[in-house]
């Protein structure tokens, strides 16, 4: 990486922890089968899109079903997770994250949303923060999901950058295979041993700044 240009940030475990959400409303799907989801198991789903979760579930489960009770599981989970994210306000955002992107804006840098969530656009409105991003590609405009690198490289190419220009921040383990497979530099969130692909992992966006970034992924690696 020679310059920082934009940032790409995922959506669910990066701006907003929602994590938890989801996996209530897909413990009460698994339920429904008599299977018991475990936060092991929903490690399995960070990044992953809707339809490819279920299918993820149901092999824990050793489960079949048909496409149609398949179908009516998908709407019934999202429509559970709606209801458990009516509430959400700016208190959920992950502490520090906003301030990491008004910093940028300040230093002109792209924004950019890069997400397997089909639900991106409303959940980033209910938080008040849309505007920060000159770029959203979601659930909705991608044909492959994370670890394939698509939602990153496209959310490069409609900010006008190289993926080695941005630096993508992620909490799942698919989704810095993503970031890393694209060219991209990529900063994980949450465990280290987890996330250990990436070029950095953090506990937490507080403190972080674009001087560690500069640091990190110029000074430090042109030496
Ligand atoms: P939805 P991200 C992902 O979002 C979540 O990590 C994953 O758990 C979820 O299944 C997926 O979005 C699809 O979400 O049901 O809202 O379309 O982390 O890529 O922002
Ligand atoms: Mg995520």
């Amino acid at each position: 990486m020679k310059e920082i240009k934009g940032y790409i940030f995922d959506l669910d475990g990066v701006i907003v922890d929602t994590a938890k959400y989801h996996f209530v409303a897909w413990s009460n799907i698994a339920r429904t089968f008599d299977y018991e989801l475990t936060h092991e198991d929903n490690e399995l789903l960070k990044g992953v899109s809707r339809v490819d979760s279920l299918e993820i579930i149901l092999e824990l489960a050793g489960k079949t079903l048909e496409d149609d009770q398949k179908k009516a599981l998908l709407i019934k989970k999202n429509e559970e997770y709606l209801s458990l994210i009516e509430g959400l306000t700016k208190d959920e955002m992950l502490p520090g994250v906003e301030d990491l992107i008004t910093e940028a804006r300040e230093l002109g840098f792209k924004i950019g949303l890069g997400s397997a969530s089909k639900n991106a656009e409303q959940i980033l409105v209910k938080l008040g923060v849309i505007d920060y991003f000159e770029t959203i590609v979601d659930g909705n405009g991608v044909v492959n999901g994370k670890p394939h690198p698509e939602v990153f490289l496209t959310g490069a190419k409609n900010l006008g950058l190289h993926p080695e220009e941005c630096i993508v921040f992620e909490d799942s383990q698919k989704g810095i295979v993503a970031a890393n497979t694209g060219g991209f530099g990529s900063v994980g969130i949450g465990n280290a041993e987890e996330l250990q692909e990436a070029d950095l992992v953090i506990s937490s966006f507080e403190k972080l700044t674009y001087s560690v970034l500069q640091t990190v992924f110029i000074e430090l690696h042109n030496n």
